[in-house]
């Protein structure tokens, strides 16, 4: 049995691009089922909710010895809590690789949108079969990791997959359907502050310390933004607890890619502000078209 698992705070491109291969797979008579490392958010819900698809089961550790593949992730940090214990079949991902292995395996990395753009380039190049519910998720997993093509993150073969993906699903106005998508994401109810920052959160090693980078996609900035005080604070208390040089919050705008970043102390305000141009509007820091973190966040930070 091949356990197939997306990232820690699942995102839907994680989500829908296990649960999309665990069924190839089964189409191919091998055994396999996708697990989700904790709840889903609200836009994996809405997703899976509309194309009828049941909801993963949640684990934070399997049998030692299991069959693991790795979906949407390769870094430690972010994979199952007891990965040394299990057997490391497959990695398939659209990140950059930072990963040492026992033994060889199948490894499938391209600088794609999203996973599910992977995924579904597999079905179409194996001629699998492709049932309207699964070419559902991975048209919603796509739209949610491009933020529906406004991603710099974004491809040709990604705006190609949708659309044959769409010959398949039929849904007539698909910005409809992004803006549902998006709506669902940024319904965050009454969490914490910690979980605000945490809901997209990474650490990444610069040359100069570690860096701690929270990312919220929204189309309501001011969610974020009206709880900038006890962002800054948390943040604050994240850097000196995990002992990291700098922690960052950014807030992006979807529909109208701008964002607006909250920092964990000056020092960090004022190397934002010299990396991005960005402009001190009230104490956050606004940069008009900044929305990716992979794409345009961590290369500056990794080129100073
Ligand atoms: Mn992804």
């Amino acid at each position: 049995m091949k356990n197939i698992i997306g990232h820690k705070n699942p995102d839907t491109d994680s989500v829908c691009s296990a649960i999309a291969y665990a069924n190839f797979l089964n189409l191919q008579n091998e055994e396999a089922r996708a697990f989700a490392l904790g709840e889903l958010n609200k836009e994996t819900q809405f997703v899976l909710e509309k194309f009828g698809i049941d909801f993963p089961e949640v684990v934070s550790e399997l049998p030692a010895q299991s069959e693991v593949i790795l979906l949407d992730h390769n870094e430690k940090g972010q994979a199952i809590d007891n990965l040394e214990e299990l057997e490391l079949v497959e990695i398939i991902d659209h990140h950059k690789v930072d990963i040492q292995t026992e033994k060889p395996i199948s490894i499938c990395v391209k600088p794609l949108g999203s996973s599910c753009s992977i995924i579904a380039e597999k079905y179409f190049a194996e001629g699998v079969e492709l049932d309207n519910k699964i070419a559902g998720i991975l048209m919603a997993g796509i739209i949610s990791d491009t933020l529906f093509f406004r991603s710099p993150t974004t491809t040709e073969t990604d705006k190609i997959l949708v659309e044959k993906l769409n010959e398949i699903v039929r849904i007539e106005d698909l910005e409809k359907l992004s803006l549902e998508m998006f709506n669902a994401k940024s319904d965050l109810g009454d969490i914490s502050v910690e979980e605000l920052i945490k809901l997209d959160y990474k650490t990444f090693d610069f040359k100069d310390g570690k860096y701690g980078i929270g990312v919220m996609e929204t189309t309501n900035v001011d969610y974020g933004l009206n709880r900038r005080e006890e962002v800054f604070a948390k943040l604050a208390e994240i850097k000196e607890k995990d002992d990291l040089k700098a922690v960052y919050f950014t807030i992006v705008d979807i529909l109208n890619e701008k964002s607006y970043t909250l920092y964990s102390d000056d020092e960090a305000k004022e190397l934002f502000v010299k990396l991005f141009k960005a402009e001190d509007r009230d104490g956050i820091l606004f940069v008009d078209k900044l929305v990716s973190r992979k794409k345009q966040i961590v290369p500056v930070f990794e080129g100073m």
